[in-house]
């Protein structure tokens, strides 16, 4: 092969970048093996609102001016901009990654492209891995990558352009142009923790608008930054417990990045890319033994110092590590923590999250103890849920007090354990299209309509931080939104005006 082109492709749903880690790690790859690398992402095309933007009209994120700045391309233009893109850069294989939102999106332009029999068409990504069966059965696709990418596309690349046989590499499922046969090799083991990191990220194909990112209606250079890959908990609202059984057997499942390779790549992309704020990538971050931590806030203290975002389980906070939070040193940082629910029915029996409320009242007082800003997830919608749930979040939320806070509808995707329970009792058929956390619930419920969950959701920030007083005119825009948008507006901007849970600044 005298030219070696690679087209990367990411479905994105949302209106606004985001650089996908994998993306950034393949490109790495791909150019150390000397391919020429172009990029579509269609975030520019302008879809139906998307999450981000549902929250911050709902008063979730402070209004930010960022998406002012983009220019939006009519969606109609997407799929001839992509096949231009094909025509011109005539890529000898074009790699897609996606999670499962992502490919639901994918199926709706990517089978009317035209693209030369010649050209390998490869994808890989979270939905790939969670339903492997379903994406090589699409028959829009050479070869499925079914586990981790770093080994395996670097011997796609390298066979490829050889001319080698592709259907024998291993963590692939393989179908043949010609015969439409399809060969599924078994998964590759997990990578060790002491080599995953050696595969490094490259950048090139993001300009600068992907390091923005709007933070407390405030833009700034952000990076994410894998502290972690896997998380140990087996939540049934979560993709985690699938990814689980699909690498039984294999390696460690959660593996944590040495210091040293944290030390070298962090010092790398504040210098290449002005870092200001570090989303520290790891589902679960206190959970950490304490010495890794000591080591990790005592260098962190010392040398980097910059404001960073992290995710953590209620019941891994405690004095002692928030201390080593302190001496990381950062003008402000914010703990983010998945509460989920206000009802322990809900959390024990349905979200299979053992964590107990008290639990979650202790970690908030906690950290707000020590002016720590916080954001709490939660949800709305889940099986079972009825609307006395629903109200039982809220006044969680009202008594903890996170500095933000962020309410989601639940959507059952491929890969939850709640989304079979989903299927036996009816409430789903499995065959329903996706909406988006903000957009809808797809559960058909005896005791909550979806509409009142939709509704709710709009309102449970309101009903949260606002005083008592207020109800009465919240629940008229819980009710009727579309006849009360204007009180709806008024009410949102006393939340941040107001509110006993507004922003904290430190
Ligand atoms: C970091 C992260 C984010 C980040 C960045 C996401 C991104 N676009 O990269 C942020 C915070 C933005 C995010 C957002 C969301 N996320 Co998220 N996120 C994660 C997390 C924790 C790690 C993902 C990651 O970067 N891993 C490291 C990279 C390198 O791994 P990877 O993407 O899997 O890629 C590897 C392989 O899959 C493969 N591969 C990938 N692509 C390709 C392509 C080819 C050609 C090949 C050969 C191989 C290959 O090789 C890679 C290297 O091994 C995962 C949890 C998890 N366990 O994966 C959830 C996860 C992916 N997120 C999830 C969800 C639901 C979301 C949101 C929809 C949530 C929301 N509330 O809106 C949004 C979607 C936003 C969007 N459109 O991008 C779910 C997806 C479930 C599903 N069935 O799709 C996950 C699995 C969480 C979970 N446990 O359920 N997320
Ligand atoms: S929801 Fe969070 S804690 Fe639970 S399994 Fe998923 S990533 Fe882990």
């Amino acid at each position: 092969m005298n030219v070696k082109r690679i087209l990367f492709v990411f479905p994105n749903t949302a209106n606004s970048p985001a650089i996908p880690n994998a993306i950034a790690m393949l490109t790495g790859i791909a150019k150390n093996l000397s391919w020429d690398v172009d990029y579509f992402d269609t975030y520019i095309y302008e879809k139906t609102r998307d999450s981000m933007e549902d929250r911050e009209i709902s008063g979730e994120f402070k209004p930010s001016d960022f998406s002012v700045t983009i220019e939006f391309k009519s969606f109609d233009n997407l799929l001839q901009d992509l096949q231009n893109k094909i025509n011109t850069f005539q890529p000898n294989a074009i790699a897609i990654s996606c999670m499962s939102f992502e490919y639901e999106f994918l199926l709706t332009f990517f089978p009317n492209l035209r693209i030369p029999d010649s050209t390998l068409v490869l994808i890989g990504g979270i939905h790939p891995i969670l339903e492997p069966d379903k994406v090589i059965d699409s028959g829009l696709f050479d070869l499925v990558c079914i586990g981790e990418g770093e080994e395996t596309f670097a011997e796609i690349l390298i066979k490829f352009e050889r001319g080698d046989d592709l259907s024998r590499v291993e963590n692939i499922f393989f179908r043949d142009k010609r015969s439409g046969r399809v060969v599924k090799n078994s998964r590759r083991v997990l990578i060790d923790e002491k080599r995953l990191w050696d595969f490094k990220p490259d950048y090139s194909l993001f300009d600068e608008k992907y390091f923005l990112y709007p933070f407390d209606g405030e833009l700034y250079r952000r990076h994410t930054f894998e502290i972690a890959r896997g998380c140990p908990y087996s939540c049934s609202y979560c993709g985690n417990i699938a990814l689980m059984e699909a690498y039984k057997g294999s390696n460690k499942f959660v593996r944590r990045r040495p210091i040293e390779s944290i030390k070298q790549d962090m010092r790398k992309v504040i210098y290449n890319y002005n870092i200001e704020l570090f989303y520290l990538q790891d589902e679960c971050f206190l959970s950490h033994n304490i010495s890794w931590l000591r080591e990790f806030s005592e260098w962190y203290g010392r040398e980097i110092k910059k404001p960073f975002i992290i995710q953590t389980r209620p019941e891994t906070v405690s004095e002692e590590k928030i201390v080593l939070l302190k001496q990381m040193n950062a003008p402000f940082f914010q703990v983010s923590i998945g509460v989920e629910s206000g009802s322990e029915k809900i959390l024990f029996e349905v979200c299979n999250r053992k964590t107990p409320i008290k639990k979650i009242i202790d970690t908030f007082d906690l950290l707000h103890k020590h002016n720590i800003r916080t954001c709490a997830f939660f949800m709305v919608g889940f099986p079972e849920e009825t609307r006395k749930d629903i109200f039982d979040s809220i006044n969680l939320c009202r008594r903890i007090k996170p500095s933000v806070a962020i309410v989601s509808i639940f959507q059952p995707l491929p890969g939850q354990y709640l989304r079979e329970v989903c299927i036996e009792k009816g409430y789903i058929s499995g065959n329903e299209r996706l909406q988006t956390f903000t957009g809808g619930s797809i559960l058909k419920m005896p005791q909550i309509s979806a509409e009142e969950i939709v509704n709710l959701r709009r309102v449970f920030l309101l009903y949260a931080t606002l005083p008592e007083e207020n109800f009465s005119k919240i629940e008229k825009c819980e009710k009727d939104y579309y006849r009360n948008e204007e009180l709806y507006r008024e009410l949102v901007s006393l939340r941040w005006n107001n509110s006993s849970i507004k922003s904290r600044k430190l």
